[in-house]
């Protein structure tokens, strides 16, 4: 499976503006049990650095954007996230980081499950081990 997978939402947005939708369990393969949403973020400040073992994300920048790395352990890619209708998936066990966030970036997080720090590896090295 492709390391960079996008879900676009769709735009029912007419003269007076943009509405877009997500809703759990269609086009958002999961069921949503939390969302959070990061701004203020400072642009030489990067964020992440860590992969969940079971969580599943997709993360938006539905202002401004930034830039995230994705690694499986096998290979690493980054992407611009910059569309509001357009989110990253970000499956277990991808290492992620967050990097070079604009001064207007509100990134708002759709999460398959509620908060775990137990869910969470943050060393590198533990990462590479718990991948295989
Ligand atoms: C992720 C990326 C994309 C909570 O208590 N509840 C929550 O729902 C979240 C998301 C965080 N926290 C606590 C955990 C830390 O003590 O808030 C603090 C900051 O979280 P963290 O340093 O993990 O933030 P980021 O920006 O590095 O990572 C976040 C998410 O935590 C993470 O799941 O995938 O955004």
């Amino acid at each position: 499976m492709s390391l960079i997978e996008w879900i676009e939402l769709p735009n029912l947005g007419d003269h007076r503006g943009a509405l877009i939708v997500a809703e759990a369990d269609k086009i958002i393969p999961f069921e949503i049990k939390r969302l959070y949403y990061i701004f203020d973020a400072k642009p030489d400040i990067s964020r992440g650095f860590h992969a969940h073992k079971e969580l599943n994300q997709i993360a938006f920048c539905i202002k401004g954007k930034c830039k995230m790395l994705m690694d499986n352990g096998i290979e690493k890619q980054e992407v611009w996230i910059d569309q509001p209708n357009k989110g990253l998936l970000i499956p277990p066990m991808v290492w992620h980081e967050m990097h070079d966030f604009s001064d207007d970036c509100i990134m708002l997080v759709l999460a398959s499950d509620h908060y775990d720090e137990s869910d969470y590896i943050r060393e590198y090295d533990k990462f590479l081990v718990e991948r295989v």
